[in-house]
């Protein structure tokens, strides 16, 4: 399959997808939405794939929506066609998804990037929602997820400022996962990705579902939800080889059933 928008490649069990607009920055216009949507959807269905890394380039993971092609909308459109709302498939992707960000990763971009489920930092990226200054606020959870990520106040700051926070700053707040140097991101990333992709994939689905409820549920409500996941996963042949082959002190074999 070739994209317009995305280079796709297929590592193992891994897919890594490259956001490939360099001409602006990754910007993250209505086909890189559909393509994007197209790509996930494709490996949700195909059960050789077990995790996805989304990256961009050195200079840019995204710098944010596409400006130019929203310029002139009006509310009415907007309103009408529920605008970016498409986005919404890429954060309900049910696999695990390892954002890799080197550069820009504003407004859009940095909002795509909390839709996957950890970021991995090189010491380059910039992160910042700096939709403030185009007369617009983040419409694609920077509002949301990034108080969640950071807390009030750091989200305050990058959201009414609309300033950039380095790697280390997004890190130390928790925004992001790891940091590393330039040079090691794609391979630090996928190699979290092939770990993840050899693991239960119904242990692994059902960790990122625990993880994401905490978000929307209560604290008893979240840990009865993840106590029925964790007893549910005893119906699995791959609890069975993963605890067997702890005693009998060798690598399990998960067959991913
Ligand atoms: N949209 C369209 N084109 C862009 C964008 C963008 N967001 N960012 C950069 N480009 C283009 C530039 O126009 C330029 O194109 P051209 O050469 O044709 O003029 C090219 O990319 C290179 O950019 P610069 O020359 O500006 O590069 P610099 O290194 O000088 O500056 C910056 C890099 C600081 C990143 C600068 O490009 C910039 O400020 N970009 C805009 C950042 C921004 O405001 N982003 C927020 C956009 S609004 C948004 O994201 C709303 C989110 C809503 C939900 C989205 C769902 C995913």
């Amino acid at each position: 399959m070739t994209y317009e928008t995305l280079l796709v490649e297929v590592r193992g069990r891994v897919a890594i997808v490259t956001l490939n607009r360099p001409q602006a920055l990754n910007a993250l216009n209505s086909t890189v939405m559909e393509e994007l949507r197209e790509a996930l959807a494709g490996f949700q269905k195909n059960s050789d794939v077990g995790a996805v890394v989304l990256t961009g380039s050195e200079k840019a993971f995204a710098a944010g929506a596409d400006i130019k092609e929203m310029q002139s909308l009006d509310f009415v459109d907007a309103y009408l066609g529920d605008f970016i709302s498409g986005w919404e498939d890429v954060a309900g992707f049910r696999k695990p998804m390892i954002a890799a960000v080197s550069g820009f990763a504003l407004g859009g971009g940095c909002e795509l990037a909390m839709m996957c489920d950890f970021i991995i930092a090189s010491s380059t990226a910039k992160f910042g929602q700096p939709e403030i200054t185009l007369g617009v606020i983040p419409g694609m959870g920077g509002s949301q997820r990034l108080t969640r990520a950071v807390g009030k106040a750091k989200a305050m700051d990058l959201c009414l400022s609309g300033r950039m926070m380095d790697a280390a700053e997004a890190e130390r707040s928790g925004l992001v996962a790891r940091v590393v140097e330039p040079e090691r991101l794609l391979e630090e990333a996928i190699a979290a990705a092939v770990k993840i992709a050899a693991f239960s994939a119904p242990a692994v689905l059902m960790a990122k579902e625990s993880v994401n409820r905490a978000f929307e549920l209560t604290l008893a409500e979240g840990l009865r939800f993840e106590r029925r996941l964790f007893h549910s996963l005893f119906a699995t042949e791959d609890q069975k080889e993963g605890m067997a082959a702890f005693t009998e002190k060798r690598k399990a074999a998960f067959r991913n059933r």
